[in-house]
C-alpha cells in the first residue's frame, strides 16, 4: 500500500489535498505535512470561498499560505488526496464532483466509520489522529520528517487528541510526539498558538451560547443551540464555534454534549462529545460519522427539531 502510494504521487502531474468541511487542525496539518513532502506540484484544498480564509489559528502552519478554495479551485488534477476525510460527504460540490470521476483518489484516515471511498485507503481506524497515520507513513516509507513537516504533524496530533486527553492516545503516540519534538520544534509555542489566541469576540459569544445551554436527563445531557443571528450578534465565524462541546462535557454531571448549529436553510449541523457513551450509532442514524466520543451530523431541519430527535436517540441510553 504505502509503495502504492508513493507510486502514484511519483507520477502524478499535478496532486490536489482535499481537506475536510469545517476544518480542524487534524487535517490542516495532515494536509500541509503531505503539502511539503510532496512540493510544488500539490496544492491544498480548504473547502470555504476565498473571502473565508483558513482558520486564523491555523495560519501560522507552514505550507498554509497559500492554498485553493471552494471559488478558486480547477479541474486540473490526476490525483486526489483526501485527508482525515471520514466519508464522502466531508467533501462538497465541485470538489466531490471532480474526486468522484478521478482515476487516482487516495484516502488516508483514522476514523472508524470511514468505509474506504478512495481507490487506495489507508485508513488506520482508531489512531489518534491522521497526522499519527501520516507520521507512521513517513517512516514505513523511509521519508524524512523536516521540522516544518515535524511541526504540521504536531499540531494534527495534539488538537485531534484534545492535547493527549483522549482514550485514542497510545504510548505510540506519545512516541510520534517525543521524536517529533526531536526535530527541533517548539511545543509550548505551538499550543500558544492553538490554544491561547482566540479573538475576544469568540470567547463572549461563546460565554452567552454556554448560559443558554439547556441541560436534560438529570443533567446528564447538555445542548446548546447556534442560530445565524447569534453569530451576526457577534460577527464570529463558523470555526469560533470550536470548543462550546467541549466545555459542556467538561460539567462534572455532563456525559453527553451537543451543539447544534443552525443555518439560514434551517439545515442543522450537530457536533456531540461523550464521556462514556459510543455516540457512533446514533449518527449513524442520521448518516454522519466520527469517533466513539467525538462526533457529528448534520440533519435538515431546525435546530428545535433536530434536538428532539436527538433527544429522543439518546433517550435509550441514558
Ligand atoms: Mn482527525
Amino acid at each position: 500500500m504505502i509503495d502504492e502510494i508513493l507510486e502514484k504521487i511519483k507520477q502524478a502531474n499535478k496532486v490536489l489535498l482535499i481537506t475536510h468541511v469545517n476544518p480542524d487542525g487534524d487535517t490542516l496539518g495532515s494536509a500541509a505535512a503531505m503539502k511539503l513532502f510532496i512540493g510544488d506540484k500539490a496544492d491544498i484544498l480548504v473547502q470555504v470561498k476565498k473571502e473565508v480564509q483558513v482558520p486564523e489559528m491555523y495560519k501560522f502552519l507552514p505550507a498554509l499560505d497559500d492554498v485553493k478554495y471552494l471559488d478558486t479551485v480547477k479541474d486540473e488534477y490526476d490525483l486526489l488526496i483526501a485527508l482525515d476525510v471520514a466519508s464522502i460527504d466531508r467533501i462538497v460540490e465541485f470538489p466531490r464532483e471532480i474526486f468522484n470521476k478521478c482515476a487516482n483518489t487516495i484516502n488516508i484516515d483514522h476514523h472508524k466509520t470511514n468505509k474506504g471511498y478512495a481507490k487506495i485507503n489507508l485508513i488506520k481506524g482508531g489512531y489518534s489522529s491522521t497526522g499519527e497515520v501520516l507520521y507512521d507513513f513517513f517512516n514505513d516509507a523511509k521519508i524524512e520528517i523536516t521540522k516544518e513537516m515535524a511541526e504540521c504533524l504536531y499540531v494534527a496530533i495534539l488538537t485531534d487528541t484534545g492535547c493527549f486527553k483522549y482514550e485514542t492516545v497510545t504510548k505510540d503516540t506519545f512516541l510520534a510526539a517525543s521524536n517529533l519534538m526531536q526535530k527541533g520544534i517548539d511545543t509550548s509555542l505551538i499550543a500558544k498558538k492553538c490554544y491561547d489566541n482566540k479573538p475576544k469576540s469568540m470567547i463572549t459569544f461563546q460565554a452567552e451560547i454556554i448560559t443558554n445551554a439547556k441541560f436534560v436527563f438529570n443533567d446528564k445531557v447538555a445542548y446548546a443551540i447556534i442560530t445565524p443571528s447569534d453569530m451576526k450578534k457577534y460577527n464570529v465565524k463558523n470555526e469560533h464555534t470550536e470548543g462550546i462541546a467541549e466545555t459542556l462535557r467538561s460539567i462534572k454531571s455532563v456525559d453527553i454534549s451537543i451543539l447544534l448549529k443552525e443555518n439560514e436553510e434551517k439545515i442543522t449541523k450537530v457536533s456531540l462529545r461523550s464521556k462514556t457513551i459510543d455516540l457512533t450509532p446514533v449518527v449513524e442514524k442520521f448518516n454522519g460519522g466520527g469517533h466513539k466520543m467525538a462526533a457529528g451530523c448534520t440533519i435538515r431541519k431546525p435546530a428545535k427539531e433536530a434536538i428532539e430527535l436527538l433527544l429522543d436517540e439518546f433517550a435509550k441510553y441514558v
